[in-house]
């Protein structure tokens, strides 16, 4: 059975500034290449705390919020958005659960992290919030639509 057009998803993937610090920007692309799934979108990037903070926005009462925004806010981080069949709920389980040490080893934050609070990447939750978080952290034009080829090689 083959997904229809409907099916595609799109969703916001960033590499936190630890990740970016640790040299693992490439392994984590790579893993969501390898699944299969279309870069739209990719972009190093200085997060100033406003952006920081309306992204989190849902965090805001929570008592770690200051440090996380202080966090995401320390380096640079890697912003991409990623498209495919399921590819919101598909790229969670390759992100792995919140707190690294309860990550399933093979996920990103189970081979790569160790604390809640320097987890090494994001995931939206949601195909909605998959389209509010690339609007907020991609301008019009930094993200492109294309098409894979179809093996030309082989014709
Ligand atoms: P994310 O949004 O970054 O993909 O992470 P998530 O869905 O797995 O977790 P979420 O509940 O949305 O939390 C966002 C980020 O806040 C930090 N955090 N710290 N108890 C704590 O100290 C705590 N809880 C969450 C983590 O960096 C988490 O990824
Ligand atoms: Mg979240």
């Amino acid at each position: 059975l083959v997904a229809s057009l409907e099916d595609v998803e799109e969703t916001y993937i960033m590499v936190k500034p630890d990740g970016v610090q640790r040299g693992v920007v490439g392994e984590i692309i790579s893993r969501f290449e390898k699944k299969g799934f279309k870069l739209t979108g990719l972009k190093l990037f200085q997060c100033p705390k406003e952006l920081a903070e309306e992204h989190y926005k849902e965090l805001k009462e929570k008592p770690f919020f200051p440090k996380l925004t202080e966090y995401i806010t320390s380096g640079p981080v890697v912003c991409m958005a990623w498209e495919g069949v399921g590819v919101v709920a598909s790229a969670r389980k390759l992100i792995g659960v919140t707190n690294p040490l309860q990550a399933e080893p093979g996920t990103i934050r189970g081979d790569l992290a160790v604390q809640t609070g320097r987890n090494v990447i994001h995931g939206s939750d949601s195909p909605e919030n998959g389209k509010r978080e690339i609007a907020l952290w991609f301008k019009e034009g930094e993200v492109c639509q294309w098409t894979p080829a179809q093996a030309p090689w082989l014709r």
